[in-house]
């Protein structure tokens, strides 16, 4: 018995000393495979952020439609500074501006993309004076906004597109981040030429696939509003002609 005890001891000390080596192993392959698991996670929350984004861009293009049909005009870009969600107009019908923040209170669509960033939104005057509806005959030419693709190509020709919205992506060089106790902020100026391009308030955008050019990041989303689908559901509202 008087041996059986110290034995007793020993195995106890070795299944103890088993345990915490084991233990550490454990911890050693997990935090591995957390380490594994976390680098597609980041992706796919990346990846469903664009997905986010896109989705709702394409329901900020369809409020646009809606709109149109119900006022026959598209709104005008929201100017305040911090924007408000409503388009700005002046005395004379006409936008304050071009170029600006998606009025998404007055659209009924969500105010940022999944960054929580503002929309960027230009649309052709032709399409959102208040008072001079448009014709069928004057939209297909009317819009100066340009959209270019990869390299550069021309998208956008021969229609122009009526409207833009824009998204500045991850990065969202160039945008305005949402506002946040009642202030917004700017986000810094882009480095990549085709986001520069995009938020320069210009006519000029750019549409392409994700791009990394040294330590310059193209991210950017953009759906354009063709002045054909725009005419086609506002006659098949019997909005036009
Ligand atoms: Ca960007
Ligand atoms: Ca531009």
């Amino acid at each position: 018995m008087s041996q059986r005890i110290p034995e007793f001891q020993r195995m106890q000390k070795l299944i103890h000393g088993f345990s915490l080596l084991e233990m550490a192993l454990a911890l050693v392959i997990l935090s591995m495979m957390m380490g594994w698991l976390m680098t597609p996670l980041r992706v796919q929350n990346g990846l469903h952020k664009y997905q986010q984004t896109d989705q709702r861009l394409t329901q900020a293009q369809q409020a646009l439609l809606g709109h149109a049909i119900i006022y026959h005009y598209l709104p005008c870009p929201d100017a305040d500074q911090p924007p408000d969600g409503w388009e700005n107009v002046l005395a004379n019908q006409t936008c304050t501006i071009d170029e600006g923040i998606l009025p998404w209170l007055q659209l009924g669509v969500a105010a940022t993309d999944a960054w929580g960033r503002f929309f960027r939104y230009r649309a052709d005057s032709t399409f959102t004076h208040h008072a001079q509806w448009f014709a069928i005959s004057a939209a297909e030419s009317a819009s100066n906004i340009q959209v270019t693709g990869e390299a550069g190509a021309v998208t956008s020709i021969p229609s122009r597109p009526g409207a833009i919205i824009l998204s500045h992506g991850e990065n969202g060089l160039g945008g305005i981040q949402s506002v946040s106790g009642g202030q917004t902020y700017a986000m810094s100026a882009p480095v990549h030429p085709d986001e520069q391009e995009n938020a320069d308030g210009d006519l000029v955008f750019v549409d392409k696939a994700q791009q990394q050019t040294g330590g310059a990041v193209f991210d950017d989303r953009l759906v354009m509003l063709s002045p054909k689908l725009l005419i086609q559901q506002m006659v098949q509202a019997q909005r036009l002609p």
